[in-house]
């Protein structure tokens, strides 16, 4: 094909969350490969937040609700760069940490899909809000002792 790349004829974005964007976190690969014009718009809260809201939904009693400590829970510390996830898969892309970077933002997101019908990715901070929210306690996994198999995780869960 000489001349211009084909073009998407409508932007295709995919907004999700940033647990949800762990699970196919290899996706961006397969957009770079592909040429696919999307794009992907990361509301980022470092947290697994509708886990919290639906345990609290069917169990408010549950034990994690009592001492406001949620296995799992919390998805930072380290505090991953979806940006650079993204890059080390051929996909460009930019955080955007204040409401004022926003809508430039998704300009050139939407610029660069169209033009060159590439995928893009903005990583955008969001508040975390719902129940238990502001808990970023998390889990510490001790190393495992010699002649031991596993590594100890100390969790609200286990025990009583
Ligand atoms: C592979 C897989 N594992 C677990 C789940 C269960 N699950 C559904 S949504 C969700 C958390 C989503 O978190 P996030 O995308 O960050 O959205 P938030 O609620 O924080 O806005 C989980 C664990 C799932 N749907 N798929
Ligand atoms: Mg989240």
């Amino acid at each position: 094909m000489r001349g211009r790349p084909p073009v998407a004829e409508r932007p295709v974005v995919l907004n999700l969350g940033d647990g949800a964007l762990g699970y196919s976190a290899v996706g961006f690969w397969t957009m770079a490969r592909y040429n696919t014009a999307v794009l992907t718009i990361v509301s980022n809260n470092e947290s697994y937040q509708v886990v919290r809201h639906n345990w609290y939904k069917d169990m408010p009693d549950a034990k994690m609700f009592r001492e406001n400590k949620y296995p799992g829970l919390w998805l930072s510390a380290p505090m991953v760069d979806y940006v650079g996830l993204a890059r080390s898969q051929g996909v460009d892309g930019e955080a955007v940490t204040s409401p004022k970077d926003l809508e430039p933002a998704l300009k050139r997101g939407l610029d660069k899909i169209a033009r060159e019908n590439r995928p893009y990715l903005i990583d955008v901070s969001v508040q975390r809000e719902g129940i238990g929210a502001e808990s970023t306690w998390c889990s510490t996994v001790s190393a495992p002792r010699s002649g031991t198999r596993a590594a100890r995780v100390s969790s609200p869960a286990a025990g009583s």
